[in-house]
């Protein structure tokens, strides 16, 4: 059976939780990757069995996640995390919650080609609700870097360990090619950046691994990231 990691997964509202979903109604294993300052509500609310409803595939069987790794996306090894976020309390529990690290925890916990399928279903924007000219550097930066360069930051560090013929999926918003008011931060040039990635990536990653990289522009979702900027 094929294994699949998705990033951004801290509730069953969202577009992560939907493919991961459809991902196991398809016969993959599923891991998730939850942001740390979201990942105990979400173990908290998978315990309490809030979420049973959701988890209920077309066969009547409830979906299991096989793992939940803690990730921030903003971080590509540990040694770049600061020392105050690695003793912040929904930190310092879970170790090396950068991306290297998660993809070091799936070798631990599967072998040296756990994958075949990884999605990216994560975004952040600091200054999302600031237009892009009173957006400042760093937040655009931060738009740019989380939501944007964690993708080359995933293709590169997970294709080592994704088998031939693996595939990577991200999503991104119309607002990268038009301009849509209120996507601001800096988030419209994350999301140009991230399709343009997406083409480059799938040249060189199809090159050198074998490995597939494509973005579906999503249509609208009342997830928890839209519904905070009021999509
Ligand atoms: P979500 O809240 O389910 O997922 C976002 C996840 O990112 C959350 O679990 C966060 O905890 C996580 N996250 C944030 N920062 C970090 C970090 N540093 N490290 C790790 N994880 C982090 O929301 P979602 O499902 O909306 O978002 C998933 C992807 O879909 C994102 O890339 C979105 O930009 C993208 N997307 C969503 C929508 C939408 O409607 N929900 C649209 C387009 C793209 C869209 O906004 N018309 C109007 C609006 C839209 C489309 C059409």
């Amino acid at each position: 059976g094929k294994r699949a990691f998705v990033a951004g997964v801290a509730d069953d509202g969202g577009f992560g939780f939907a493919i991961a979903k459809a991902l196991a109604e398809a016969g993959a294993s599923v891991c998730v990757g939850t942001w740390p300052p979201a990942l105990g509500i979400f173990t908290t609310i998978l315990r309490r069995g809030k979420l049973d409803e959701s988890l209920v595939m077309s066969d009547g069987t409830k979906m299991e996640f096989e793992r939940i790794y803690a990730l921030d996306a903003e971080f590509d090894t540990f040694e770049d995390v600061p020392q105050e976020v690695r003793e912040n309390k929904r930190y310092k529990e879970h170790g090396d919650i950068s991306i290297q690290g998660v993809v070091d925890r799936m070798k631990a916990d599967f072998g040296e080609q756990p994958v075949d399928i990884v999605v990216h279903s994560l975004a952040n924007g600091p200054e999302v609700k600031n237009v892009l000219l009173e957006t400042s550097r760093k937040g655009y930066l931060g738009a740019v870097g989380v939501s944007a360069y964690s993708m080359v930051s995933m293709v590169q560090r997970f294709s080592p360990i994704m088998r031939q013929g693996g595939s990577y999926l991200s999503l991104s918003y119309m607002a990268s090619e038009r301009v849509i008011p209120g996507y601001g931060g800096g988030m419209s040039s994350a999301k140009a950046a991230l399709e343009s990635d997406t083409r480059v990536l799938a040249f060189e990653a199809g090159r050198k691994y074998g490995h597939r990289v494509n973005c579906i522009s999503a249509g609208p979702l009342a997830s928890r990231a839209a519904s905070a900027i009021g999509f």
